[in-house]
């Protein structure tokens, strides 16, 4: 059984082009799905080459901004990839996007997705790696895989159902219906929508905040919180108690308080 290959050879569509770009601006970092001639539609390259990109990032980044180039945010799998593909081949396709989708989910810094026009299929599966979702009123969601007569492979009946629940997927992937901009927004698959174009801008404010934060915190944000909603009660209660005390540990957090009660801190402000 051959292992899918996801290396440096296939960072590149066929015209040479990355397909993945990466723009490092102080703390934040934003990889570019470039492929728009195909809607960004991901291929195992595509895939190798996100890989890459997150791997080498460097130290001094904080957050990263997944955006798409193009109108559409992401076509879904390359399904010219389906055809030729054995199951066994097919077991290892997934497993190739886990690996990467799973540096993003669960990777050193936070992740802001920007989404425009199509998130379908795997593109949807890719978004729902991110830890904010920013999406502009182009936007549309959906899950065509009933009409391709394939089945989600890319994480989406574990990161898709838990933010929208299994009777969403089950209907979206039933009927093939597609969620707008807005209505996604009201089921929770996304956290702000802003007007076509606006949606880098929204992300690139959110990075900057983010960024400020203390990195312990977002470290423990990030990798405990899902953690946290997959155990028990108690032990859920038990693993808050001990991220608590180690994050509130950190000198850093000890200084930021002290700022607080100095009234050296800002408040807490309202969101616009
Ligand atoms: C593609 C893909 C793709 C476009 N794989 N090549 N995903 C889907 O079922 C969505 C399939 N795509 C579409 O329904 C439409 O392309 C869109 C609604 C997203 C956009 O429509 P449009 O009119 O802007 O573009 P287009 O003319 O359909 O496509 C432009 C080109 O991109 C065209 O290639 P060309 O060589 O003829 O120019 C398309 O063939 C190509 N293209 N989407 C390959 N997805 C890990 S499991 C995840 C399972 C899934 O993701 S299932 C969902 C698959």
């Amino acid at each position: 059984m051959q292992e899918a290959q996801t290396t440096l050879a296939h960072d590149t569509a066929p015209d040479h082009q990355p397909l993945v770009l990466q723009d490092v601006q102080g703390a934040v970092a934003t990889l570019t799905l470039n492929r728009p001639s195909k809607r960004n539609a991901i291929s195992l390259a595509m895939v190798g080459a996100l890989e890459q990109t997150i791997g080498q990032l460097p130290d001094s980044v904080k957050v990263v901004i997944l955006a798409a180039r193009g109108e559409n945010f992401s076509a879904g799998l390359d399904l010219a990839e389906i055809p030729d593909m054995s199951a066994a081949e097919g077991v290892h396709h997934s497993h190739a996007w886990y690996r990467v989708f799973e540096q993003l989910q669960f990777g050193r810094v936070p992740v802001i997705s920007v989404l425009q026009g199509a998130v379908v299929g795997g593109g949807l599966e890719l978004a729902a790696c991110a830890h904010v979702r920013v999406a502009e009123e182009s936007a549309y969601f959906g899950l065509p895989e009933g009409t391709r007569g394939i089945f989600l492979g890319g994480g989406g009946s574990v990161r898709v159902t838990k933010l929208i629940g299994f009777s969403r997927v089950t209907e979206m992937m039933l009927t093939g219906r597609t969620y707008n901009a807005h209505e996604a927004f009201q089921i929770g698959l996304t956290h702000y929508t802003v007007a076509a174009g606006a949606g880098l801008a929204k992300a690139q404010e959110l990075a900057l905040r983010i960024a400020g934060n203390a990195p312990m915190s977002n470290y423990a944000i990030m990798r405990t919180l899902p953690l946290i909603a997959e155990q028990p009660m108690s032990h859920g209660l038990m693993t808050e108690s001990l991220i608590a005390a180690i994050t509130q540990s950190e000198p850093e957090a000890k200084e930021r308080v002290q700022a607080f009660l100095a009234k050296r801190a800002a408040k807490v402000q309202r969101s616009s």
